[in-house]
């Protein structure tokens, strides 16, 4: 079972101080890695700080906007030079908008794709450039299901979404010869900050999920520590390009009529 330790280990998890982020950062601290933890909200940050405290974790905090290629690049030289290498890179920030599209403004088009897809390239490239040096290397990329498929209102995020599946199998062509193992995770449906309005007691689209979900629930943030842990340690050394579908089933089936 060593080859699922993280011991030595330092995670990078963008947007972690809550939801799916802190869900996994936790798994990858329990399972041994000393975590630096992003956000772009200071409060949000320090509050998720005690929290890794309080559950006896090694956690630093790092604010910057992962859309800002500056920003981003001073914090990833500030945690190399004064934290230390990173190890493994959580791409987990993520916004979504839910606006038909033929009322969807560009700008809010172009912001989903700029933190869900131009981020993860931006992030990707300054700690690549240090794991490339290292030729050693943990990138994992949150996608989504709609990263194959599509859903009414949410135009931008699938387009991201499927972006970035082609974009983790594009940085896994690129940077495996490095020994860099880039793949991506794809949750279903799950409950967090984000699902919260289409979640609601009552409301058809949350009635829906949990009969299109064939487990027949939402999932649980702590779902995809499993899949975390494996995509970030030595067990999946020769593991390149894949996304591991987290989502109770979805993708494997075409559902059943709700009266069945
Ligand atoms: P969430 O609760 O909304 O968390 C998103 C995180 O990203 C927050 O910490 C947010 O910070 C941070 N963030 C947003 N913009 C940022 C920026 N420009 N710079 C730095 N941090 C930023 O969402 P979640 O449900 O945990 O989702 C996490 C990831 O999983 C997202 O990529 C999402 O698309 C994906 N996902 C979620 C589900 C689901 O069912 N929940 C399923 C599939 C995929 P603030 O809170 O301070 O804004
Ligand atoms: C939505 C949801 C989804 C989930 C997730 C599914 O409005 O359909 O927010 O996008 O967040 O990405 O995998």
């Amino acid at each position: 079972m060593n080859l699922f330790t993280l011991n030595g280990k330092r995670a990078l998890v963008t947007g972690g101080t809550h939801g799916l982020g802190m869900a996994m950062a936790k798994g990858l601290g329990q399972a041994g890695a000393e975590l630096i933890i992003n956000d772009i909200s200071a409060d949000k940050l320090d509050n998720a700080l005690k929290e890794y405290t309080r559950v006896g974790l090694k956690a630093h905090g790092l604010l910057f906007d992962v859309t800002n290629d500056a920003e981003v690049k001073n914090a990833i030289d500030k945690i190399e030079k004064e934290i230390g290498p990173i190890d493994i890179l959580i791409n987990n920030a993520g916004i979504i908008k839910r606006i038909p599209m033929v009322e969807m403004e560009a700008s809010d088009f172009r912001q989903v794709i700029d933190v869900d897809l131009i981020a993860p390239f931006i992030v990707s490239k300054y700690v690549g450039r240090h794991m490339i040096a290292r030729k050693a290397g943990k990138v994992i990329n949150i996608c989504s299901m709609m990263s194959e498929l599509g859903r009414d209102t949410v135009s931008a995020y699938a387009a991201a979404k499927g972006g970035l599946k082609m974009l983790t199998r594009n940085m896994a062509t690129e940077w495996a010869k490095y020994n860099i193992q880039v793949n991506g995770i794809g949750p279903g449906y799950f409950a967090t900050e984000q699902t919260a309005p289409i979640r609601v007691n009552g409301h058809p689209f949350n009635d829906f999920i949990i009969s299109r979900t064939p487990a027949g629930r939402w999932g649980n943030p702590e779902d995809l520590i499993g899949t975390t842990v494996f995509l970030a340690s030595a067990a999946s050394d020769f593991v390149n390009g894949q996304i591991i579908y987290v989502d109770g089933g979805i993708l494997a089936t075409i559902g059943k009529p709700s009266n069945e």
